[in-house]
């Protein structure tokens, strides 16, 4: 396992999130990247939505996977490397690493160690003789990856619709990025979510249950935790819209009250409704989604949804 981090690493790691938080909070509007939800705390919040009912992302890649797997492997060929980013638990991995023949290596990305370390156990155990090579790094700067030995074809996994994440342009750079990375003749396999029904997308990101809002706070219970923060989360709210014509979901928190919270020995002061943007996430038809790919020099080869449809798993080539 090559995942401890150094404490050089450790101190950059959270320099890295005092910096986005004090930057992200002095700013107007106010924001603080997405990729800090994912602490130990916030993987495991992320897990419980992908078990609700209302979320159905995860069961929509996971059911395109068991019926499209071996379409997907007859496509790809023997004996690939397969690097996935942003892995996190790696649940979905399994139904791949099955349908695929002979996989030479599995490299998992992640910024999440604890889950890096846990999807490698749980994987080891049940695909024998695999060889895990995972890597703890932000899979957008991700520019090198391990050796490995022998040349092989190069499968590139982008699951959950994280791409969603990314604004056209990044998206569109990360594509280009990947294209780099995996190398010449590598193809990659992407979960993309597709546009939909507000009564379907609106709680997908606002369960009854609460744990989406949960996993938003989580944000600044990391902050109170890590940095000294003083936020007092019973006077912060969760909240998702849809912008239509951006065609993505934005997700804020905010502020129940005029107040005052510190991080780092820095104050801020919120007004009553005043946000802090904490993600996006777009949504994509399948010919939206295959015009930037192919913006980013990769052709589609495939592309399957299911039959609500509510998701799509696009496969790309160079
Ligand atoms: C992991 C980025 C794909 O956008 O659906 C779930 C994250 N945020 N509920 C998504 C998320 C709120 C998720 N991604």
């Amino acid at each position: 396992m090559q995942t401890a981090l150094s404490p050089h690493e450790i101190v950059d790691a959270r320099g890295e999130f005092a910096q986005a938080v004090l930057t992200g909070l002095a700013r107007t509007p106010r924001s603080i990247p997405c990729r800090f939800f994912y602490d130990a705390e916030g993987s495991a919040l992320f897990e419980k939505i992908t078990q609700l009912e209302e979320y159905y992302p995860t069961r929509a890649e996971t059911a395109l996977l068991a019926s499209h797997g071996a379409e997907i492997a007859e496509h790809v060929g023997g004996g690939v490397v397969l690097v996935e980013f942003g892995s996190g638990s790696a649940r979905k991995t399994s139904l791949l690493l099955d349908a695929l023949d002979e996989v030479r290596a599995y490299i998992p990305i992640d910024v999440s160690e604890a889950s890096l370390a846990e999807a490698a156990a749980r994987l080891k155990a049940r695909h024998r003789g695999l060889t895990i090579l995972p890597l703890v790094a932000d899979f957008t700067k991700t520019r090198a990856l391990p050796p490995v030995s022998g040349r092989a074809r190069t499968l590139g996994y982008f699951s959950g619709s994280t791409i969603g994440n990314l604004s056209h342009s990044a998206a569109c750079a990360f594509l280009e990025d990947a294209a780099h990375l995996l190398g010449p003749d590598s193809v990659l396999l992407i979960g993309v979510d597709l546009k939909k029904s507000l009564d379907i997308l609106l709680p997908a990101y606002d369960d009854a249950s609460g744990v989406t809002a949960a996993f938003n706070l989580n944000l600044l219970a990391r902050i109170n935790r890590e940095l000294d923060g003083t936020f007092d989360l019973e006077r912060f709210a969760h909240e998702a819209i849809y912008d239509d014509a951006a065609g993505r979901m934005e997700i804020y928190i905010v502020s129940l009250a005029e107040q005052e919270a510190s991080v780092l020995g820095r104050t801020f002061a919120f007004g009553a409704g005043e946000r802090i943007h904490t993600e996006n996430s777009h949504k994509y038809a399948v010919a939206e989604f295959q015009a930037l790919a192919r913006g980013a020099n990769w052709r589609p080869l495939k592309a399957c949804t299911d039959p609500d449809p509510l998701f799509s798993l696009h496969l790309l080539g160079l």
